[in-house]
């Protein structure tokens, strides 16, 4: 993997670059679509090229590993040969999902034992083990094993968790710089900055991060819940410390003015659930502002979903139509919608990018937040 910084902005920290992989190039910044078990959810992978604009999706070690199974993975070689994705996949490593999702875990310095979310039966995820299942999985990107402690979280257990996060670190890399990629192409490992808010511990994290000398670096921990203004505070500090010429990803992060402000900051890479889930739910991002479709105030409104983003579904279907098919529970609605808000995901990191390029980021960005956080 190579970065190539190509743009930086004279008023913040934004920058744009590309970022060249065995599959092909993304340009920063990016948003991630989030494909959880090998499917970006409503959206199948021709619409995520052709209508979303899609440039690398997201993929979680957790729920592959547990279903198809790392059998029917390997077999096949690699989940971009089975899900037909030939661009740039990233896995996450398992050490948030664990978290959130599996039911009993106990956390110990080996790894983290756990339920499985399906049928219960129990498994052990290690540093070691979760980067050969990365392997198996060949994602282009691989996440480091680590520990995302929840909001609010007190100093002590912040500081004990981000030292084992570091500690498991260790044997990632170890781990994975002993190892090969399974398919003939090269894979990276990005560590992980933890530390939940406390300023020395980000500090202390990003300088060990930043020691590792990786390739990508990421960072972990926030959006759990922490104020919004937090999560700008320790990005602004850790993007002080993480090196200037590879690429920072700030993981499951979020709302489009989240992510214009991560911009801002220096964060080149993003992904979240946000725009398909709440996609499912009737809330569509638009370059005007949030619409809840639900809403009995578009019953007969016939204008497109969103004209402002180059997009077919968001200019083709009104917001009549996509009110009826969420009222009536038709998969369709899903689809649709589905699209139209990682369009407009990917439609706003693309905007960035030439803002950055043309020297006019900041004064957008200050609009633009303003914009896409009004509820019309
Ligand atoms: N660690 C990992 N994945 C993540 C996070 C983390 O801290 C977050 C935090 N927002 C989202 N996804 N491994």
């Amino acid at each position: 993997m190579k970065f190539i910084l190509t743009d930086t902005d004279p008023q913040s920290k934004a920058r744009a670059g590309i970022i060249k992989t065995d599959h092909g190039d993304i340009e920063t910044p990016i948003f991630m679509p989030v494909g959880t078990a090998g499917s970006v959810k409503a959206v199948h992978q021709r619409e995520l090229t052709y209508d979303v604009k899609a440039q690398i999706i997201l993929g979680n070690t957790y729920h592959l590993y547990l279903r198809p199974g790392l059998d029917v993975l390997e077999k096949v070689g690699g989940l971009h040969k089975f899900n037909g994705w030939s661009k740039p996949i990233l896995t996450d490593s398992g050490g948030y999902q664990v978290f959130s999702l599996a039911g009993t875990r106990k956390i110990t310095e080996e790894g983290v034992v756990f339920k499985s979310h399906i049928d219960g039966s129990k498994h052990i995820f290690s540093p070691e083990g979760v980067m050969d299942i990365q392997r198996t999985i060949g994602a282009d990107i691989i996440m480091a094993f680590d520990e995302c402690t929840p909001y609010p979280c007190e100093f002590g257990y912040a500081r004990n968790s981000m030292e084992m996060t570091h500690r498991w670190l260790k044997r990632c890399i170890e781990r994975f710089d002993q190892t090969e990629g399974k398919y003939g192409y090269s894979q990276t490992l990005f560590p992980i900055v933890q530390g939940s808010v406390f300023k020395d511990l980000r500090k202390q994290s990003a300088e060990f991060i930043a020691s590792c000398e990786r390739e990508g670096n990421a960072i972990g921990g926030l959006s759990v819940g922490e104020p919004a203004e937090m999560m700008y505070e320790m990005t602004d500090m850790v993007t002080d410390i993480l090196p200037k010429d590879k690429p920072r990803y700030l993981m499951g992060v979020g709302t489009p003015a989240n992510i214009l402000e991560g911009i801002a900051l220096g964060v080149d890479m993003f992904d979240c659930v946000m725009p398909t889930r709440n996609a499912r739910n009737g809330m569509l991002f638009t370059s005007e502002g949030i619409i809840n479709i639900r809403n009995e105030k578009w019953k007969d409104d016939f204008s497109p979903i969103d004209t402002g983003i180059n997009s077919y579904v968001s200019s083709f279907y009104s917001k009549a139509y996509l009110r009826h098919l969420t009222i009536a529970k038709e998969i369709l609605a899903a689809q649709i919608a589905s699209i139209h808000n990682l369009a407009f995901y990917l439609w706003l990191v693309g905007q960035a990018r030439e803002k950055i390029k043309s020297g006019e980021f900041s004064t957008w960005k200050d609009q633009m937040v303003k914009k896409v956080s009004t509820r019309l």
